[in-house]
């Protein structure tokens, strides 16, 4: 029997996690250890951990992390790069920190070109907070504070759509996407996109993961299969920007890697 391929960045200590039972992040988190390792920047790594369910990952990972305030991870992980240029900074929160609180922090990162890669995980709702309505929160969606499902009249009520927002205002060579847990070799793929851009072209990228919370969403497996596909007909899964440069590559990162480097999305 071969074990299953877990990556070395793994922090089996730890495990098993804290995560409810189909959540999503671990899935993402997996993700973002097989890209840390492939382009070998496990070392280089500092991630900042927001508060929410984001929170339970802070020991998931053999990477050193921060643990934030609520929406206040962008803002953290900047101040953290600006003294610390030669570090690898990672932003990791949900979309109601990202999207709500946190969305002036955001902007501002977007429209300064931040050096950061900022990983926000959509699951339309509040979650570690018992399941509110969230930005992201889709139209009839019932949630713990739209019991007779969310209204979008008018349609500005409609979900918020981060990555096509932050497109508005920030710089040529950001990187801008959005991917789902439903496939993790594409995940790890925009994730290694996103690490790589804000690596050699010194840049904002930002990548937003469409994921599950079965817990909030009261649902069974079938049922969180389906609302995943809804959140997926709603929000393009799709590269939403993508960095126009000719700047020199940064040595930080190996070429060969870089160039092999894939952007398919299913
Ligand atoms: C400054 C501040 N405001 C409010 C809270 C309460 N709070 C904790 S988690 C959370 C919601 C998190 O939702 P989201 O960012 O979508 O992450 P998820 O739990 O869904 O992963 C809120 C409002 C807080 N901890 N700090
Ligand atoms: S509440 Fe939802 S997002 Fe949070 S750990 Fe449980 S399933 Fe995951």
């Amino acid at each position: 029997m071969t074990s299953p391929p877990f990556p070395k960045l793994w922090n089996e200590q730890r495990k098993p996690h804290l995560f409810c039972p189909g959540c999503g992040h671990p899935i993402v988190l997996k993700g973002l250890a097989l890209a840390l390792e492939k382009l070998d920047l496990g070392k280089k790594t500092v991630v900042g951990f927001d508060i929410g369910c984001a929170l339970l990952a802070w020991d998931f990972l053999k990477v050193d992390s921060f643990q934030t305030h609520h929406g206040r991870t962008v803002p953290t992980m900047v101040g953290l790069k600006m003294a610390r240029p030669e570090i690898l900074a990672i932003a990791y929160e949900g979309d109601g920190g990202a999207y709500a609180i946190g969305l002036q922090s955001l902007v501002m990162a977007a429209w300064r070109n931040d050096p950061i890669v900022t990983i926000v995980v959509n699951n339309s709702v509040y979650a570690m907070t018992g399941g509110q309505m969230a930005p992201t929160t889709l139209c009839g969606e019932v949630t713990d504070s739209t019991p007779s499902g969310k209204e979008c009249e008018p349609q500005e009520k409609r979900a918020f759509f981060g990555p096509e927002f932050l497109s508005a205002v920030c710089a040529q060579n950001a990187y801008l996407a959005r991917t789902s847990i439903r496939h993790l070799g594409p995940l790890q793929q925009i994730l290694e996109k996103a690490i790589t851009n804000t690596l050699r072209n010194n840049a904002f990228s930002f990548v937003e993961v469409i994921s599950v919370c079965p817990t909030n969403w009261k649902t069974d497996a079938a049922g969180t299969l389906q609302m995943l596909e809804k959140m997926e007909q709603t929000f393009p899964i799709k590269e939403i920007k993508l960095p126009q440069t000719h700047k020199t590559p940064n040595p930080q990162v190996n070429p060969k890697t870089l160039s092999s480097l894939t952007t398919k999305q299913k």
